[in-house]
């Protein structure tokens, strides 16, 4: 394989930053963004300054927890109608430099520029002219990492934050990632690491060093991948942005649970993210997915076709809740995902429209306050202090979620049951996922 130049950028204290940014009273202070603001009991910590890291404030601590800390913060909502924007205008210069973007979230993007050379110079400079450019144009900082892997240069982009710029040359990713706590592995988690503490693994380095034969046998297959990624070796290329061919989300708990309810909430948590993508790029999805991951990184899937296409929670949440239920029983469950696929334009008129039309008329209601104050504003009851993490972000790379609002309203009938056919035989697949570090 030919050597590649990798960018990982990623945006400082994002929602923080662009809070500080249009408001300059607030430069230099602690500043926290979070829930509906400081009257938020219940709320969580999305962003942290880094004035407020200072007093161990970070995102995903409880408000209450975050006040604790530093009661003189100044403790703001979420908006997310102007971190969006923030994040269209930073990609839109990261696609200056090459058209190998690849969005991972709303504040960070891969970026393969091996082809760019010659137009802007070399993996470091381009990095040097982002970093300018966004600070020019979108008034924020970002931190990038240069290897040749996504893997490293992921871990780079982190290390020196904020402002960083991090350079693994080529050849020298085992020895860039050797000294590090194997917790910054992408792919290791709390338990992961706690497992290879046994083997007295405390730094990658650590990991790569272990005999492959040793890791696979403890790890199973996905063992191998893991003293591969030690080594800096991560073949995963930089995708760019096909058209959407499904919306989904994706959950690890902090621990294992086999609690109903909670994997319930879940679930119904994912389904309204989903369905709440669909709608504002007026699209329905005929089928539903589920992934579940059990505590031996065991993953199966379930896939089940509509009997009539939808862009609704609900039928959402039970047709995943249906194909869930039977398969979660007794596990310990690590990860679930909700997907929705087999997406089609949503007809412009319906002949059944008058059916249920205050329904919708509330879906969209609930949606456009989303839009205007922000993910989070409307959410149901049955989710409200569940703990989960703050409310799912939509997916920049996914085009979907670029697609224009506007769009005419119909209506439907939410079909309260959806009996559909099963159409896709289980998958087991070892894996671990990237998402873990
Ligand atoms: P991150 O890039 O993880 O964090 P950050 O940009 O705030 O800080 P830094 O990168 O400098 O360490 O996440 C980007 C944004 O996503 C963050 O500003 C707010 C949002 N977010 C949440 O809403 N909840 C979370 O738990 C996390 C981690 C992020
Ligand atoms: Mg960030
Ligand atoms: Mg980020």
């Amino acid at each position: 394989m030919t050597n590649r130049t990798i960018l990982h950028v990623d945006l400082d204290a994002f929602f923080a930053a662009v809070e500080q940014r249009d408001r300059p009273e607030l430069r230099g202070r602690p500043v926290v963004v979070g829930g509906a603001g400081s009257e938020d009991a219940r709320g969580v910590v999305s962003a942290a300054s880094y004035e407020a890291r200072r007093f161990g404030i970070h995102s995903a601590m409880s408000l209450r927890e975050a006040y604790r800390r530093c009661p003189d913060a100044v403790f703001l909502p979420v908006d997310g109608r102007r971190y969006q924007q923030a994040s269209r205008d930073v990609m839109a210069i990261l696609r200056r430099f090459t058209p190998l973007v690849e969005p991972i979230s709303i504040d960070e993007a891969f970026l393969d520029v091996s082809a760019s050379a010659a137009l802007f110079g070399d993996g470091p400079t381009i990095a040097r002219r982002i970093k300018t450019e966004v600070r020019e144009e979108v008034g924020l900082t970002a931190s990038v990492g240069v290897a040749g892997t996504k893997l490293v240069a992921k871990i780079a982009s982190d290390l020196r934050k904020p402002d960083g710029l991090v350079v693994v040359s080529w050849g020298e990713e085992a020895a860039f990632l050797g000294p590090l706590p194997i917790g910054r592995l992408w792919g290791v988690g709390e338990k992961t690491a706690a497992a290879l503490a046994e083997y007295s693994v405390r730094t990658i380095g650590d990991l790569a060093a272990l005999p492959p034969d040793l890791v696979v046998r403890r790890f199973g297959k996905h063992g191998a991948s893991l003293v591969e990624r030690a080594r800096g070796l991560d073949p995963d290329p930089v995708h760019d942005g096909d058209p959407a061919k499904s919306v989904g989300h994706e959950h690890t708990f902090d621990v294992d649970t086999s609690d109903m309810e909670v994997i319930e909430r879940t679930l119904l948590g994912m389904a309204e993210g989903v369905a709440g993508r669909l709608r504002p790029a007026g699209v329905r999805a005929g089928t539903v997915t589920v992934k579940i991951r059990d505590d031996s990184f065991r993953t199966i899937t379930r896939q089940r076709t509509l009997t009539e296409p939808t862009d609704l929670t609900d039928p959402i949440y039970s047709t995943a809740l249906a194909l869930a239920r039977p398969e979660v029983r007794g596990m310990r469950v690590r990860l679930l995902g909700v997907t929705a696929s087999n997406l089609g334009e949503r007809e412009q008129l319906s002949l059944f429209d008058a059916t249920e039309p205050r329904h919708r008329r509330a879906v969209e209601a609930a949606d456009s306050l989303r839009r205007r104050y922000g993910e989070g504003t409307v959410t149901r009851g049955r989710l409200l202090g569940a703990g989960l993490p703050a409310p799912f972000e939509r997916d920049p790379r996914n085009p979907l979620d670029r697609r224009s609002r506007g769009v005419p309203v119909d209506s439907d009938e939410p079909p309260a049951d959806q009996p559909g056919r099963d159409t896709q035989a289980d998958t087991e697949v070892d894996e671990i996922p990237p998402d873990e570090a």
